[in-house]
């Protein structure tokens, strides 16, 4: 910098000012950073039984009385449980006089009436129209019974999985209660890319095991990030 005049000086640091301002003027450089998750919505669309049996003799009675619990849950890199959103039906182990109707609007405690395939012409019923509670346990609710409560979120990290699942029984009064629609089904593990562009529709099945069978259907679907 010897011999330079002061009016150099400050063209100098004029330039290197604006170089530097032009530098943090321009536009930002894109982010790559990923997600640290995905909000997946999961929805419980429909429930149809194929075949129930709740007689004491062998006739083959089509109707059942249902609680229990369908719900969500994420299954983390190592395979134990992360979040369970759970939406039940009924109170786990409790009957009323009778199981009241699927689209009943009151008494959501109560179990509910359900019908089998040859009787009820392969009628699928919808989790919308049924009263259910929210929970993160099938033992009790954390919110009013209410209809249009079949969706809910989780977040799901790249590499975990997502299980749905359903554990119901049938109510007796006179014996032990039975299982009529136990199954689940995982989806994944699931990388980023498969996550940030997940939209599946799926089905739980669970065949005939002397007192009922059931097929749910559910839609898995990506609706943001975390
Ligand atoms: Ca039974
Ligand atoms: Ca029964
Ligand atoms: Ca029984």
């Amino acid at each position: 910098m010897r011999g330079m005049t002061r009016g150099q000086g400050a063209r100098l640091s004029l330039a290197s000012l604006t170089g530097l301002v032009l530098a943090f003027a321009g536009p930002p450089a894109p982010s790559y950073a990923a997600p640290s998750g995905f909000l997946v919505e999961v929805t419980l669309e429909t429930v149809t039984f194929q075949q129930l049996s709740d007689c004491a003799l062998l006739d083959g009675c089509p109707d059942a009385e249902m609680y229990g619990s369908f719900y969500g849950q994420t299954l983390k890199t190592d395979g134990g449980p992360g979040t369970s959103r759970v939406r039940n039906i009924g109170k786990w182990g409790k009957g009323c006089e009778f199981g009241l109707a699927w689209t009943y609007g009151f008494a959501g405690q109560c179990p509910v009436g359900i019908s089998d395939n040859l009787w009820n012409d392969y009628h699928e019923y919808k989790f919308a129209d049924r009263l259910m509670c929210s929970s993160h346990t099938y033992k009790f609710c954390e919110s009013a019974y209410s209809k249009a409560n079949n969706t809910f979120l989780l977040t799901v990290r790249p590499g975990e999985r997502i299980k749905v699942a359903a554990h119901t029984r049938d109510y007796d009064a006179d014996s032990a209660h039975d299982d009529i629609c136990f199954t689940e089904k995982s989806t994944g593990p699931l990388t980023a890319s498969a996550l940030a562009q997940l939209d599946r529709k799926d089905r739980l099945k669970q065949g005939f095991n002397g007192d009922g069978s059931c097929e749910v259907a559910f839609t898995l679907r990506t609706v943001g990030t975390a």
